[in-house]
């Protein structure tokens, strides 16, 4: 199956570089002390989280002495077990609102316009909504015309400012453009920011509250856009937006350059936060709804030859 198949060779890194590790550890030996901290090491350095990966080190122990298993061969299925059972699927999707009001957030370059562009083709062609996109990026030069691209490669309008103005008016007008011309959907492409600078924040707080002011409710989503060749910073980066912007969800791109697709696991484990999508390249179309079967059986999966 195509989607499978890219999905697969997506998580390519990621899988090489936790299966390999844990083929290493779990090879045919007897399970000692040894085995139990190459094991929370290999998952700690996959960015699987400390707190997780200990997790599933009590959970295979209890196994093990419940079941009498003494080779670390027979550890492998219950390891990927007890990693499915971090995960869970993202609540269904809702849109409500007139229209509803999508914000996307997170650090520079971690691949919101991209993936902006990315939900406004989704959302189109797989719930039938009808999105704009508002450019509130107002900050970084060339970041306008960078989403107006993307706008008129797909046939979706965009909003926009002059450079310097106040996104928080950008998306207002994004609200009342969408309104009378009957698109359901604002997606709003927010500036980079450091999750450490005070003062981007306020501005992220701000733009919120002038979205709830145009739209009661508005931002019905706010989505954080973490880029896992960050690893562990995506953490920091996820609870400090997390307390600013009143994230919602989570988007996590590059994976297909990334091996460090366990961050997965610790977003959901340490923040509660749902994972909705998946980015998987640059193009439109490198995109998946988060499944976590789907996931962690992309992880388990054995090499193709032609890999
Ligand atoms: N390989 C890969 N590249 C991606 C993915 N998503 C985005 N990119 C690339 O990452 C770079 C940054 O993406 P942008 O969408 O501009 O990121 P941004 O968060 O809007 O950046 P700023 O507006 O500067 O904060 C671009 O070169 C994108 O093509 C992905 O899933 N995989
Ligand atoms: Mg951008």
């Amino acid at each position: 199956m195509a989607f499978f198949r890219s999905f697969t060779e997506g998580l390519n890194r990621t899988r090489q570089n936790m299966l390999g590790k844990i083929a290493n550890v779990l090879g045919v030996t007897q399970i000692d002390e040894d085995t139990w901290d190459d094991l929370e090491a290999v998952l700690i350095q996959a960015d699987v989280g400390v707190d997780s990966a200990g997790e599933i080190i009590q959970r295979l122990q209890n196994y093990t002495e419940e079941n009498g298993i003494t080779r670390t061969s027979d550890l492998q299925k219950q390891l990927f077990i007890e990693l499915r059972s971090l995960l869970e699927a993202p609540p269904p999707l809702t849109f409500p609102g007139n229209p509803c009001v999508l914000m996307m957030v997170g650090v520079n370059g971690s691949g919101k316009t991209t993936t902006s562009a990315k939900l406004a083709q989704h959302f189109r062609q797989q719930y039938g909504l009808s999105p704009i996109l508002a450019a509130c990026d107002t900050f970084r030069a060339a970041a306008v015309e960078q989403l107006q691209v993307w706008g008129g490669r797909l046939g979706v309008e965009v909003i926009s400012s002059v450079h310097g103005a106040d996104p928080g008016a950008v998306l207002h007008d994004a609200i009342s453009a969408a309104r009378s011309r009957g698109n359901n959907l604002v997606i709003a492409d927010t500036a980079g920011r450091l999750h450490t600078k005070y003062n981007l924040m306020e501005e992220l707080k701000k733009v919120h509250r002038v979205a709830g002011r145009a739209e009661a409710g508005a931002p019905h989503h706010v989505w954080l856009v973490l880029d896992a060749v960050t690893g562990q910073n995506a953490m920091h980066q996820a609870r400090a937006f997390k307390e600013a912007a009143h994230v919602t969800g989570v988007v996590i791109t590059k994976l297909d350059s990334s091996a460090r697709g366990g961050m997965v696991f610790a977003i959901r484990q340490e923040l509660g936060l749902p994972v909705y999508y998946l980015g998987l390249g640059e193009k439109v179309e490198d995109l998946r709804p988060f499944n976590p079967d789907a996931f962690v059986e992309a992880l388990v999966k054995s090499r193709e030859p032609n890999e």
